[in-house]
């Protein structure tokens, strides 16, 4: 098998490896990294965790052209690479861009990143991206700017990216395997000419590698995505994590596969499975040992707007931003205020945490008392501050002695929206509560007596006690809640049991 074009002499470790093997780790996943690059991250959603409590994104959808060809991607949807399969965005020209960006950070201040990932490959588009980048920097010189790309034309574009002030970029690479990659890639399109299976997949790997060494070099961030596929690519994706890391990538986002046949893809319509979700976390905790994990990724739409998680671009179509009167040089004053207060907020945090950390917490002193999930409802902010009901996904962490980290969000049917909807409501809830399968407690700002005693019966414990508190203390408190009662002390075969029944 022919293996691959990588050579390692030239690591560059930008520092970004987890020392404690439990990367993702909202305590520490910042801890160990030089300063200047936790303040590159800091109020970025998708490259730091906490900052996604805080921060929102939105993207831009000015790229409609693709240089290669995915199998699972339906071209008449937005790239997949970066964004939600299934999703067609409305394409926007480079002014009419800029126009909404700005609209945007006006009325949505914690809106900190502007990304361009789509709907189809940003660097096959490179006068309508790099002129909305231009634009932007000019005239919205506080928002970070963000590209996404399969990596093909990436070695050509770095000079520019990094002309524009662009700090962070994402590469999807899915394999460093040519043969591999001729599974994923049918074929490329390179110097006018279309090249199919192997050769094609080849050129594809030796330019995305090529490009995240030029972009390290640079100084400038990269986080590598993954499309995680079953039976092509799983195993092979802790090597690709470690090469990837080896050459200085970031940040590691495996993604899983989406291939409903309804959306025409080739993987879709040859009925290739994507992982279950218990596979994928599997393997982000395989790959952690050697690379910095991201694990909140939600896989936005290419006109995403608003918070990881939810999507206000309803708000902001083109023909409601006609209508505002946006004053930007005021919006930029407001903007700083708001983002200042919020990073001296996530500053008093860390320092509390490390106060937590230093001082003795009972459940530490028991060092192989084992670890429990708990599922959250949250609507931002970093707190339990959302109705069980009125969830659209749940955040699950892992407590245990060592702290607590962050695992997984789980999307749901929001249960209650009120009116005649009893049969939905029925099946939306069973359907939650079969979301939170592995979780022991559930915690959320109120809970009605329906859903409280469902999951009881389910073993899942609900705790609405904790309503307003910042997550990871509420998270603990309730650890430490068990650990009194003796909660911990039942095997994890008897809690798996619990949840079955
Ligand atoms: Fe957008 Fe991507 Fe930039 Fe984030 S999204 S271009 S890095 S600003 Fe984030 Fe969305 Fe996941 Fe992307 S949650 S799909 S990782
Ligand atoms: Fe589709 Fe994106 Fe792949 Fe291009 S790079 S084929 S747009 S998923």
């Amino acid at each position: 098998m022919e293996l691959n074009v990588i050579g390692q002499d030239d690591h560059q470790d930008t520092g970004s490896s987890c020392s404690s093997g439990s990367c993702g780790s909202s305590n520490d996943q910042m801890g160990h990294l030089p300063q200047e690059i936790k303040d590159k991250v800091k109020n970025h959603p998708c490259y730091s965790e906490e900052a996604h409590h805080y921060f929102a994104r939105m993207h831009v959808a000015v790229a409609p052209a693709c240089n290669i060809q995915c199998h699972y991607c339906n071209r008449k949807y937005d790239c997949s690479n970066e964004s939600r399969p299934g999703v067609v965005s409305e394409l926007l020209t480079p002014e009419e861009a800029v126009m909404k960006t700005k609209a945007v950070a006006a009325n949505i201040p914690q809106m900190t990143v502007l990304g361009i990932a789509g709907p189809g490959d940003p660097l096959a588009n490179p006068e309508r991206t790099f002129s909305t980048f231009r634009m932007l920097s000019e005239q919205a010189p506080d928002i970070k700017l963000c590209v996404s790309t399969n990596g093909l034309a990436l070695p050509d574009a770095v000079e520019e990216l990094s002309k524009h002030n662009i700090d962070h970029v994402t590469i999807t690479i899915n394999t460093v395997d040519p043969e591999i990659g001729a599974k994923i890639y049918p074929w490329i399109y390179w110097n006018n000419k279309r090249i199919h299976g192997v050769k094609g997949a080849k050129i594809l790997i030796q330019q995305q590698q090529k490009g995240l060494e030029m972009l390290v070099a640079k100084g400038i961030l990269v986080k590598v995505n993954s499309v995680m596929i079953p039976g092509v690519n799983d195993e092979h994706l802790k090597e690709v994590s470690r090469i990837v890391k080896s050459k200085g990538a970031f940040l590691h986002n495996v993604m899983p596969l989406i291939s409903e046949a309804e959306h025409g893809t080739f993987y879709g319509v040859m009925g290739q499975r994507g992982p279950e979700p218990e596979e994928l976390q599997d393997l982000q905790d395989a790959c952690a040992g050697d690379m910095n994990m991201m694990r909140h990724c939600r896989q936005c739409r290419a006109d995403a707007v608003g918070l990881l998680g939810e999507d206000r671009g309803e708000e902001f179509t083109m023909d409601k931003i006609a209508a505002m009167d946006i004053d930007y040089d005021a919006a930029m004053k407001k903007r700083a205020v708001i983002h200042q207060g919020i990073l001296e907020e996530l500053d008093e945090k860390e320092a509390k945490r490390a106060r937590l950390a230093s001082a003795s917490v009972p459940a530490a002193a028991k060092p192989d008392t084992r670890p429990v999930l708990m599922a959250v409802a949250t609507s931002g902010g970093g707190l339990i501050n959302q109705h069980f009901g009125h969830a659209t996904e749940f955040l699950v962490y892992e407590v245990s002695p060592n702290g607590v980290r962050f695992i997984s969000h789980r999307k749901v049917d929001q249960y209650c929206i009120g009116g005649d909807t009893c049969g939905e409501k029925e099946s939306a809830l069973s359907g939650s509560i079969r979301a939170l399968k592995g979780c022991e407690a559930v915690l959320c700002s109120k809970i009605g007596y329906e859903p409280w005693s469902l999951l009881e019966d389910a073993g899942i414990q609900p705790n609405g006690e904790h309503a307003m508190e910042p997550i990871e203390e509420a998270i603990l408190a309730v650890y430490e809640e068990m650990r009194v009662d003796g909660r911990l002390d039942a095997t994890p075969a008897h809690v798996a049991e619990l949840a079955k029944a």
